[in-house]
C-alpha cells in the first residue's frame, strides 16, 4: 500500500476508504480527497514539516478553537470537524515522522477566484464572523505556529539575510526587485510597529485568508466556514482583511506572467469591505482607517516572502512549476503595490463611505 492510501485507513472513517485523489491548490501542505465505501468524502492532509516545526501543539489549537467555534454557530458545517486516527488522536505519525489529518468534506466547494461579486462578499462575510466569533477567545493562550507570521519588520530582516548570503546566485537579476521592497520598508513596518505599541488590539486571526480558504454551500452559495487554520494565531484584523484583498480583489493571478494584468478592483475592494464590516462591527475606529494600509502591508509583505524564498532557492515555497515561479510570484505581488499606491486615495475614500453606510 502506498503511504497515502495508509495514511487514509489510519483514521476512524465510517467505512474502508475506496479512493484517494491530490485536492485543493494549497502552496504549503498536500491534500487529498479521500472517498468511502459508503460514500462519504473527507480531507486528508500531509502537513509540510518544513513550515511546521510542531504539528502536534498546532493540532491542539486548531482543535481548541474548532471546539470553540461549535459551541457558538447554528450549522455544524459552518466549522471544521476533524476525524480521530484509529488510536485516538487528531493526527496520524508515521514511522517516519510524517503527520498526517484527517476532517469532513460536508457539502460545499472553494473558488480560486471569484465568480461574482456575491461569492466574494459570501467570503468577506466568513472571515469577519470568524473574527466575531472568536473576538472573546483567549488569543494568548494560542501556540505561535509560525513565529512573527506577519511581522513585516521581521520578514524584512530575513530578506535582507538572504541578500547578504546569496546563496544560490539569484541576488544580481533580482536588483531591481529588491531595491522596490527596500524603498518601501518603512511603509511595511508601521502596523507591526502599532500592534507593538498596543495602537491596535491583538485579536485571533486566521491569517491566511485567500478566498480558496473558504468553503461555500454546494446548493446556496453562501459561505459556510473558513478553512485552512494551521495559522491562527494572535494577530491584527488587518492581517486578514488585507490578505483577502490581495488575493481577491486583484484581477489576476497571484502567479501571473504579465504583470500589466495585475490591478486592484475597486469594486471587489468595496464589495469585501462591506462584508467584513458588516460581520466583523466590534473593529475600532483605528483598525477601519487603516483597511488600506492592511492591504497594501499584506500584498508587501508576501513579495518580501516570495522574493526571499526565490533568493533562498525556493525552499519554503517549494511548490513550484518552473525555477523562476516564486520571482514571478513576487513581482505580480509588487505590481498589485504599486497599483494600490496608484489608487491610494480612492481606496480611502471607498473605506470611508462604507464606513459610514454602516454607521460606524
Ligand atoms: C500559503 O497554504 P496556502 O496556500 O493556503 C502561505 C500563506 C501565503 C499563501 C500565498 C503557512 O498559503 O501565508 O499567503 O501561501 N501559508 C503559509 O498563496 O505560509
Ligand atoms: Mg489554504
Amino acid at each position: 500500500m502506498m503511504s497515502i492510501e495508509k495514511a487514509a485507513f489510519a483514521f476512524q472513517t465510517d467505512s474502508d476508504p475506496i479512493s484517494c485523489r491530490a485536492f485543493g491548490s494549497g502552496h504549503i501542505n498536500n491534500t487529498f480527497c479521500v472517498i468511502t465505501e459508503k460514500g462519504t468524502k473527507y480531507v486528508l492532509q500531509r502537513i509540510n514539516r518544513y513550515v511546521f516545526k510542531n504539528p502536534i501543539r498546532m493540532m491542539n489549537n486548531t482543535c481548541a478553537i474548532t471546539d470553540y467555534l461549535r459551541e457558538r454557530i447554528e450549522d455544524p458545517r459552518m466549522t471544521l470537524h476533524f476525524i480521530p486516527s484509529k488510536d485516538g488522536k487528531f493526527y496520524h505519525k508515521t514511522p517516519d515522522g510524517e503527520f498526517w489529518r484527517m476532517s469532513y468534506l460536508v457539502g460545499g466547494f472553494t473558488l480560486d477566484a471569484p465568480e461574482s461579486d456575491e461569492d466574494f462578499y459570501q467570503s468577506a462575510l466568513a472571515f469577519g464572523r470568524f473574527q466575531e466569533l472568536l473576538a472573546d477567545f483567549p488569543a494568548d493562550s494560542l501556540y505561535e505556529v509560525i513565529p512573527n507570521f506577519h511581522n513585516t519588520q521581521d520578514r524584512y530582516m530575513q530578506l535582507r539575510e538572504s541578500v547578504e548570503l546569496d546563496c544560490v546566485g539569484r541576488v544580481a537579476e533580482t536588483a531591481e526587485d529588491i531595491a522596490f521592497l527596500m524603498e518601501r520598508e518603512k511603509t511595511g513596518c508601521i502596523l507591526q510597529k502599532m500592534l507593538d505599541a498596543g495602537i491596535l488590539p491583538l485579536r485571533v486571526t486566521h491569517n491566511d485568508t485567500k478566498l480558496n480558504n473558504v468553503l461555500l454551500d454546494s446548493e446556496t452559495r453562501k459561505s459556510l466556514c473558513v478553512l485552512d487554520l494551521d495559522t491562527v494565531m494572535a494577530g491584527s484584523s488587518l492581517y486578514d482583511y488585507g490578505d483577502a484583498i490581495r488575493y481577491g480583489a486583484a484581477t489576476a493571478a497571484e502567479d501571473e506572467q504579465d504583470v500589466s494584468k495585475m490591478h486592484l478592483d475597486l469594486h471587489l475592494f468595496e464589495v469585501f469591505t462591506r462584508g467584513y464590516l458588516e460581520a466583523a462591527p466590534a473593529l475600532t475606529n483605528m483598525e477601519v482607517a487603516l483597511l488600506p494600509l492592511g492591504a497594501l502591508v499584506m500584498t508587501l509583505e508576501l513579495a518580501v516572502r516570495f522574493l526571499k524564498d526565490y533568493l533562498d532557492g525556493d525552499l519554503y515555497f517549494s511548490k513550484i512549476a518552473y525555477p523562476e515561479h516564486n520571482l514571478v510570484r513576487a513581482r505580480s505581488q509588487m505590481a498589485l503595490v504599486a497599483d494600490m499606491e496608484k489608487n491610494w486615495t480612492q481606496m480611502n475614500l471607498i473605506v470611508a463611505k462604507v464606513a459610514n453606510e454602516l454607521r460606524r
